[in-house]
């Protein structure tokens, strides 16, 4: 049987880290574009900890998306059969702070990556982490492929431009580059700096007794979450099909941020009044109000389809992080 190998940029982040678990389960010899100041980072590498101590499917290669050089290296080294570029500035607050890094990292860096394919192993099937967020101040519901984008943040129209790559290196050179424009996916492994963990993490802390509250900011942004582990599943269907294409992956419910806080809450049974609180700090100068997406194409094509529901995924992050802080979840759980 051939062993086929896979090139993951972003291996270290929620994303990377469950595609590494799923193409290692599938037989996958994977390598990892890792940034030399997260190599040696206990806190950087946790998520792939374990596919670290069985090195024989799992391999480190140390570089940047803004080095073309390092990019280069990985290729040749890896010679992938298929490559999934996760690897970006993805925190939308912070595209605003710090647009210059996140038009290096998002725009150049996912140049580098398809020039390095192109030159050294112009065969190999690209995955391009495409965004709701490119929706922006949506101009139809619930988005699908065909919705025009309308983004409202640098990071937004920094993934616009990697849509628009990854269509034009298909278009130009013939390469399989697949565009996957997916919703928002969250879990265990979820940064804290993003709402769902923010609050799940938060309100374990307050349940321990560790802190008083947890700050947010729009209450009433709405967004259709999912769960990671589904949706890089979407990811390796969309590098199976028989042409590249684009591809919404997204549940098609849609939950506001106060319904996320509140379902959190009573799993934890906190009183949703005392321990939300909200500050101007953590509005964004433009925020993305309303996500819905319509993922037909992708469970008609691809034969994928979600099988994590909302209510589990509060509840599984809810109980993960409460077991973080030391507190037994069995007493809490009234389902
Ligand atoms: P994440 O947890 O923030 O992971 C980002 C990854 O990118 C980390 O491994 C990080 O490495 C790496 N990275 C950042 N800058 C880099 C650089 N200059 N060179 C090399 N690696 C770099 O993100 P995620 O949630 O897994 O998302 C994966 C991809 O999907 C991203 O492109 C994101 O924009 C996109 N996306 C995510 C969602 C979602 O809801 N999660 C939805 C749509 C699209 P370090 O550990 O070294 O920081
Ligand atoms: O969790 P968020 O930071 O995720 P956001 O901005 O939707 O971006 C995520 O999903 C995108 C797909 O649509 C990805 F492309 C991107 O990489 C990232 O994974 O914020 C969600 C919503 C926003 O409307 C935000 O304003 O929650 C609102 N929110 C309210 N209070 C907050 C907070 N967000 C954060 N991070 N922190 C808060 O305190």
């Amino acid at each position: 049987m051939v062993v086929k190998r896979a090139l993951i940029t972003g291996i270290t982040g929620q994303d990377g880290s469950y595609l590494a678990d799923y193409l290692v389960g599938l037989g996958y010899q994977v390598y990892g574009l890792v940034r030399r100041t997260s190599i040696d980072s206990e806190q950087r590498m946790y998520r792939i900890a374990h596919l670290m101590a069985n090195s024989h499917y799992l391999h480190i290669l140390p570089g940047s998306l803004e080095s073309y050089t390092s990019v280069c290296n990985a290729v040749i080294e890896s010679k992938p059969d298929e490559v999934y570029h996760l690897g970006a500035q993805s925190f939308v607050k912070v595209s605003w702070e710090d647009i210059g890094s996140t038009m290096n990292i998002n725009v150049n860096g996912t140049v580098n990556v398809l020039e390095a394919v192109r030159h050294f192993k112009k065969d190999a099937k690209v995955y391009l982490a495409c965004s709701s967020e490119m929706f922006g101040n949506v101009l139809e519901t619930p988005q699908r492929e065909t919705t025009p984008f309308n983004p409202r943040s640098p990071y937004g129209i920094s993934k616009c431009t990697e849509f628009y790559l990854g269509k034009n290196y298909r278009e130009s050179y013939g390469m399989f580059v697949s565009n996957g424009i997916l919703f928002n996916h969250e879990s265990e492994r979820r940064g804290l700096e993003f709402v769902t963990r923010k609050i799940t993490h938060g309100l374990a802390r307050v349940k321990a007794g560790l802190q008083d509250c947890v700050t947010l900011g729009n209450l009433d942004a709405q967004r259709d979450w999912g769960h990671a582990r589904d949706y890089v599943v979407a990811m390796w269907k969309m590098l199976q099909h028989d042409v590249p294409d684009d591809f919404v992956i997204a549940t098609g419910e849609t939950h506001t941020v106060r319904e996320f806080a509140s379902l959190a809450c009573q799993f934890l049974k906190l009183p949703f009044e005392e321990v939300i609180r909200v500050s101007e700090e953590f509005m964004r100068p433009a925020d993305v109000n309303l996500l819905l997406g319509d993922s037909m194409k992708a469970r008609t094509q691809l034969g994928w389809s979600p099988t994590i529901s909302f209510t589990k995924l509060v509840r599984d992050m809810t109980y993960y992080d409460l077991r973080q802080v030391g507190v037994d979840e069995v007493d809490y759980d009234t389902q």
